[in-house]
């Protein structure tokens, strides 16, 4: 199959020109000028006049399906990729989990049967270790060869993900002998749940509290000890979820000393605060961790995506209905499942924000949404460009429509949506994955299983230092 795309704008973190692109099967065979007055032949043109031309959307932070809080992340798979696939995303990387007692190898095939067949758009892992100890170690070693070179460790949740400085120091150890990239969600846990477990026994339990107990200083200690660490160790780092000006101080200054620490934001820290978190038990839809800090963190998280402290903008897409799933947690906002849908809402949000408002270039939206997510996790050029070879991911984008996001538009799991009410202008027409519309004008026309695992490269922004600086 042959599809011509004539008459867009086709963008990329490079630079944006008028030109066609001519899908041959899954990838793209040519770009130029006017290429059917040239003799190129399809068996289906596109008109994409007025539009822009983009690597589809890669998101590198989702949980689809995750246990989490006595439940279930509310999308599967299908459900979830649909909703990325209508919001001009073409890759997800998920986070497989190593059951604590278990192995690494047995949370992947785990993870892998829940996606496979199931999925609309591609697909891969990142690793969550639970337990660090030396057959998890040497584990570590194998995955980075097979195409699963991250591996993802916590300092918050105690009793459930959490990892000592020294289970973490190890991974960081192992994963600079294997190459592979370390990602750290940064709050300290231990101290949050003295403040939050104090809260709840002075009755303070709405939701609101939730965003309370978890300082921003929690985030900025706890991302500034996993740097250190790392330095020691001579790793490189990512943070994810950075929600905090403190954290963001922290990640700045490892960068200005050319420490390799690398860092994401998600839409909610951009677009949503704590006083979303009022208004009673209303506040659930709005509980995930990191917490919806105060509004005046936003800008600076801006600046960060300006300035590159900040790489990229991925989703943590964990969604929860407010009824039935939520309410676990009415009185006591210790319970409330933590986590929010974004997937289908970062592009457009961040397209809204950063360029129609004025803060950078289309050019740096698409590398913060596509291009930059591709080369930190080893997908480049394969995905995140629109280029000659590549695959053929492509979104059709309106840059000019104007939206009130709702739930009624929606097509992720969850019942509602946080970004309710909230107008965007710019937004997804068409998505292609390798070569085939899973979305059309706004139709469905991806299936189950149409979507391709993904095995990663070793991050090559991530290349080890080679040994720590204190050796
Ligand atoms: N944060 C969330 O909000 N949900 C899932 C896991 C996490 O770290
Ligand atoms: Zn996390
Ligand atoms: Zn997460």
């Amino acid at each position: 199959m042959r599809t011509l795309i004539t008459n867009g704008t086709i963008v990329t973190a490079d630079g944006s020109y008028p030109a066609d692109v001519l899908v041959d099967g899954e990838t793209i065979a040519l770009i130029g000028r006017d290429l059917a007055a040239s003799g190129v032949t399809a068996d289906e043109t596109i008109d994409a006049t007025g539009r822009y031309i983009m690597p589809g959307g890669i998101d590198v932070h989702t949980h689809m399906e995750l246990p989490f809080g006595g439940t279930y992340a509310k999308d599967t798979f299908e459900s979830g990729s649909r909703a990325a696939a209508f919001g001009a995303t073409t890759t997800i990387v998920d986070f497989a989990v190593q059951p604590k007692g278990g192995t690494l190898r047995s949370g992947l095939d785990t993870w892998m049967a829940k996606a496979e067949g199931n999925t609309v758009i591609d697909y891969g892992f990142h690793m969550i270790v639970s337990d660090v100890n030396d057959a998890s170690l040497a584990e570590m070693d194998r995955l980075v060869a097979e195409g699963v070179p991250d591996f993802k460790l916590f300092t918050a949740y105690p009793g459930v993900f959490l990892s000592d400085d020294g289970a973490i120091f190890r991974a960081m150890q192992q994963t600079e002998k294997n190459g592979g990239l370390i990602m750290m969600h940064a709050e300290n846990g231990l101290a949050i749940d003295i403040v939050a477990n104090q809260y709840a026994e002075a009755g303070k339990t709405d939701p609101y509290y939730h965003g309370v107990v978890r300082y921003p200083v929690f985030e900025g200690e706890a991302t500034n000890r996993v740097i250190r660490l790392a330095e020691a160790a001579g790793v490189p780092v990512y943070i994810v979820h950075l929600s905090s000006r403190d954290a963001l101080e922290q990640v700045k200054a490892a960068r200005d000393r050319g420490s390799k620490a690398f860092a994401e934001t998600c839409p909610q820290y951009l677009f949503l605060s704590l006083d979303d978190m009022g208004n009673g038990f209303e506040g659930a839809k709005f509980v995930c961790s990191p917490p919806l800090r105060p509004a005046d963190h936003q800008e600076d998280l801006w600046t960060g995506l300006v300035k590159d402290d900040l790489q990229l903008v991925a989703t943590d897409h964990c969604p929860f209905d407010f009824h039935g799933q939520k309410d676990l947690g009415r009185g006591d906002f210790r319970k409330i499942p933590n986590g929010l849908p974004a997937v289908e809402d970062r592009v457009n949000l961040l397209h809204d924000g950063g360029v129609v408002g004025g803060r950078f270039s289309r050019e740096r939206w698409v590398e913060i949404v596509s291009t930059a997510p591709a080369k930190m996790f080893g997908m480049y050029p394969k995905k995140g460009a629109i280029a000659v070879g590549s695959d053929a991911d492509i979104a059709i984008w309106d840059p000019d429509r104007e939206v009130t996001i709702s739930q009624s538009l929606m097509h992720h799991g969850s019942d509602y949506t946080p970004y309710e009410g909230i107008k965007v202008k710019g937004w997804p027409v068409s998505t292609m994955v390798r070569g085939a519309f899973v979305v059309r004008d706004g139709q469905l026309t991806g299936k189950p299983g149409g979507g391709a695992y993904v095995p990663r490269e070793k991050s090559p922004l991530a290349k080890p230092a080679g040994k720590s600086a204190w050796e």
